[in-house]
């Protein structure tokens, strides 16, 4: 079969809704963009750890600390269901973290702004891993077999994740002063990275019309980042916060909350390295891999020697 042929059967699959995996025929185009999508979310749960691991020690009470472990040790897991994935397209996993290491790899623009206080806990659990949710729930339904599955297992942890962000949230909006001023100030610093999460607008979106026209994403950016605005600004207003844009307001005929325009100058700072934490996240994950060696080689020679043959 010439390559268009198969290009049109591979389409054809895509339309009737059949999911492909890993041994199918597929373009490499098609393989690349998983990989590059694929690896960069992977990169982003696992350096999505750092900001709130830095609250570990600081948690306020002792029930408050399990859960944030339990949370960040799930966004290990997604790390590596997410490796998995994409080694099923044939790329090495080692490969794809020496790429993240030596600073060739993007990861998600949200994981480069600090933490300060409990409250961006609580925050980063609603506005954070609610974007999440929004953009991942349309890829549960992405054509590629692995990644669906990955996602529909992670949006089901992210749901709990959203949940415990959000209590933390209800909770200090109706506590002290003091502890309603650190929320909304968490929100005020959250809000803006949170919406960047969903990647520039359509227009200068060079990947989107691909993935669309393969159904790895079903749904546009700014298609999202509407749903991700209108789910949030009522739960905003249940709590009483407000959220830091004058020009939020709602459209009648749309039925949409309209908001203002993001600062793309600084998504993009961001993206390329210069945000406020890139170099600190970075320094953080080469140190974390460095420490980690001992346990990566125990478990390579274990796994040798329990494939080698039994002498006799
Ligand atoms: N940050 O053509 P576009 C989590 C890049 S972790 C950085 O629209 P695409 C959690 C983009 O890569 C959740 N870079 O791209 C974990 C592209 O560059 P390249 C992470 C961004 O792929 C721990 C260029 O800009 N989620 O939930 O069509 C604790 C042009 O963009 C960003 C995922 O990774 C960004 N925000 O759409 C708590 C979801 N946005 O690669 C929570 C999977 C864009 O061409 N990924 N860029 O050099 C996706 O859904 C899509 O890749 C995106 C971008 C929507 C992010």
């Amino acid at each position: 079969m010439d390559d268009q042929k198969q290009i049109q059967e591979f389409e054809a699959r895509i339309e009737r809704g059949e999911k492909i995996e890993p041994k199918d025929w597929m373009p490499e185009r098609y393989r690349r963009q998983l990989i590059r999508m694929i690896s960069q979310h992977a990169h982003s749960e696992v350096v999505g750890m750092l900001p709130e691991g830095n609250l570990i020690t600081r948690a306020p009470s002792l029930k408050r600390k399990l859960v944030l472990l339990a949370k960040v040790q799930d966004e290990a897991g997604h790390g590596l269901y997410l490796y998995c994935a994409a080694e099923t397209l044939g790329v090495d996993r080692s490969e794809l973290i020496g790429q993240l290491l030596a600073g060739k790899a993007k990861y998600s623009s949200i994981f480069n702004y600090p933490t300060l206080t409990w409250a961006d806990i609580g925050v980063i659990g609603w506005l954070v891993d609610g974007a999440a949710i929004v953009n991942q729930t349309m890829l549960a339904k992405a054509s590629y077999g692995p990644y669906s599955r990955a996602m529909i297992r992670i949006c089901k942890e992210e749901n709990f994740h959203k949940r415990q962000g959000y209590e933390i949230v209800a909770t200090m909006a109706k506590g002290t002063p003091e502890q309603k001023r650190m929320v909304q100030d968490a929100v005020n610093r959250w809000w803006q990275p949170s919406l960047m999460m969903f990647g520039p607008h359509d227009t200068d979106s060079p990947n989107s019309a691909e993935l669309m026209r393969w159904q790895v994403k079903t749904k546009s950016n700014d298609e999202l980042r509407q749903r991700f605005v209108n789910l949030t600004v009522p739960q905003a207003q249940a709590v009483g916060l407000t959220l830091p844009d004058p020009d939020l307001r709602y459209n009648d005929e749309t039925g949409n909350w309209e908001f203002g325009e993001i600062d793309w100058e600084e998504f993009w700072a961001v993206v390329r390295g210069n945000g406020p934490m890139n170099k600190e996240r970075m320094q953080a994950r080469r140190e974390a891999h460095q420490e980690g060696r001992w346990v990566r080689e125990a478990a390579e020679a274990y796994a040798r020697k329990r494939h080698q043959p039994k002498a006799g």
